[in-house]
């Protein structure tokens, strides 16, 4: 007797989960795409971080090849704020332990570096395998 009414029970719980499970015309539900739980996007190429260390503040340092979809992933303990020499992309601040929004560029390469210690110097290979020329205040020696 007793075993009949847990499993009637049992039975009625698996029902009304089925019904939620099948609702169908409620607001269709959006993904971001691209974005895992984890932050920081699959389809970016990721720089880390390491800290205020001249042209190995960054690895990999240049970016092979012209990515020209970049983000850059905090593994210091101090905030960083990644811009193009020319200006041409801005990552924003970087806490520690987070990953940059994602910056596209042209795959000619670039200079950057971190706005708040300008000796942190990186730059990004041109699709043809070498860094475009740097000629500014901020350039890997
Ligand atoms: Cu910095």
């Amino acid at each position: 007797m007793k075993s009949i009414l847990t499993g009637s029970c049992i039975a009625a719980i698996l029902a009304v989960v089925a019904a939620c499970g099948s609702s169908g015309g409620g607001s269709p539900q959006t993904q971001p795409s691209g974005v895992p739980s984890g932050g920081g996007n699959v389809n970016a190429f990721t720089i880390n971080i390491l800290g205020d260390r001249g042209a190995q503040s960054f690895t990999p340092n240049p970016v092979p090849n012209g990515n020209s979809n970049l983000q850059w992933k905090n593994t210091d303990s101090v905030i960083h704020h990644i811009v193009a020499n020319d200006g041409s992309f801005d990552s924003g601040d970087i806490a520690p332990g987070a990953t940059s929004k994602v910056v596209s560029m042209s795959t000619d390469g670039t200079n950057y570096h971190c706005t708040i210690h300008p000796g942190m110097i990186g730059a990004v290979e041109a699709a043809s395998g070498a860094p475009p020329p740097c000629r500014d205040a901020y350039c890997v020696p």
